[in-house]
């Protein structure tokens, strides 16, 4: 078993559309450990910069200008596979053809307006984390029932 982190984002459209509990819920239901959480604007620049992969690309400016557009939620989650367990939650990128089930394929039916982003990689969280949360912003405890979930 690997433990992970993975860098969840939920939205402007998913917190405007008041949905940041119900997808909390979904993460904290498979096992996940919340251990950093803060809402935020974000910065064109700190946009650029988690999305610079992106960058060069048709839909960059569109994408970075709507990121930007309203509040959003930043969460670290820990658990098993983290990673990997979360894209799954989270369901293909274009909600119109994400399954049923999956956050997207349940809340979205657009690609840019998909209300979550998850870390896709262990470089992807190691480049977006620390856009959101300084290290001493990450917690480390233990929850009581983990032996049982993990
Ligand atoms: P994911 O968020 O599933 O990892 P990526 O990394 O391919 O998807 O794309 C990052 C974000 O860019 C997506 N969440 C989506 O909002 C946006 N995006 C990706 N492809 C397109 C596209 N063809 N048109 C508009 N926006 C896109």
């Amino acid at each position: 078993m690997t433990t992970e982190k993975t860098l969840i984002l939920i939205k402007p459209d998913g917190v405007k559309r008041r949905l940041t509990g119900r997808i909390l819920q979904r993460f904290e239901d498979k096992g996940m450990k919340v251990v950093a959480a803060k809402m935020l604007t974000l910065s064109k620049d700190q946009a650029e910069k988690h999305y610079s992969v992106h960058k060069g690309k048709p839909f960059f400016a569109g994408l970075v200008e709507y990121i930007c557009s309203g509040p959003i939620f930043a969460f670290v989650f820990e658990g098993k596979d983290a990673i990997s367990v979360s894209r799954k939650l989270c369901g293909a990128t274009d909600g119109s053809k994400a399954e049923p089930g999956t956050i997207r394929g349940d809340f979205s039916a657009g690609i840019e307006k998909n209300i979550i982003h998850a870390s896709d990689a262990q470089e992807s969280f190691d480049h977006e984390c620390p856009i959101f949360f300084e290290k001493n912003e990450i917690h480390e405890f233990v929850y009581g029932d983990e032996a049982l979930i993990l």
